[in-house]
């Protein structure tokens, strides 16, 4: 049995999607990240940026195991159950460079596109822009990558449920997949498996759509040093 801790955001469904792949046992704990749970000790000792996804894996030798990050769950997962990654030392490599590309750009552009678009207050034109254009410069990558293959690393993989959900939700991030016809195919290739569909349905009721933002929730929108200070070992 694996325990999810999980809400349900791109990041989140990153690792529902392949845990239902994988057909894998699992314990969802819902958190409610605008009342701050990710800062509890008891969460920490799991997870120590304070953030989810994360896991704990009940099935190991010798104990349970914890991984946070989502790419290193999915890379966790992939060795664990022999599936959705190439195999040898040069698959390995190929997956890792892409869940490296998703967990330093798409996926934190993304972040910063969807906290201007969606929860900052009005009039933060500069980071609107910036973040807009980031977001479609990593769209420009996967649309390359993509010219002549199915899949990023031509069959689907860890590296495409990594990236997935950031296109799924480019539309509410105002941008169009237009431009990007290689993207947007791939997106919907992925879109119909029914292990994605569950993924992103886990608990679709309780996303926040903007619900808690900068100028109602002090405790998601205003962190800095002393949100992790105040539940020190
Ligand atoms: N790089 C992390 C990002 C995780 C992340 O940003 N999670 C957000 C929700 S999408 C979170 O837990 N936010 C709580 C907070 O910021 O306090 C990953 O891919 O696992």
């Amino acid at each position: 049995m694996i325990d999810l801790y999980y809400a349900p955001t791109p990041n989140g469904w990153k690792v529902s999607i392949m845990l239902e792949e994988c057909g894998l046992d699992y314990t969802t704990h819902l958190m409610d990240l605008a009342k701050g749970v990710q800062f509890a000790p008891e969460f920490l000792k799991i997870s120590p940026n304070a953030k989810m996804p994360a896991i704990v894996d009940h099935e190991v030798d010798g104990g349970a195991v914890s991984v946070f990050e989502s790419g290193a769950i999915l890379f966790y997962l992939a060795r664990k159950t022999g599936l959705f990654m190439p195999p040898g030392a040069m698959g390995e490599k190929n997956t890792l460079e892409w869940l490296f590309w998703q967990a330093a750009n798409q996926g934190p552009m993304g972040g910063q596109l969807s906290h201007f678009s969606n929860y900052a207050p009005e009039g933060q034109d500069y980071g609107l822009k910036r973040y807009k254009g980031e977001y479609e410069r990593n769209l420009a990558v996967l649309e390359r990558q993509l010219h002549d293959k199915d899949f990023i690393l031509g069959t689907y993989s860890i590296a495409d449920i990594i990236c997935f959900p950031w296109v799924l939700i480019a539309r509410p991030l105002g941008v169009s997949l237009d431009a990007f016809p290689n993207v947007s195919a791939w997106r919907g290739r992925i879109k119909e498996r029914p292990a994605v569909r569950c993924g992103v349905a886990l608990y679709k009721d309780s996303q926040n759509r903007g619900k808690h933002n900068a100028q109602n929730n002090s405790v998601l929108f205003n962190q800095n040093a002393d949100s992790l200070k105040q539940n020190p070992e």
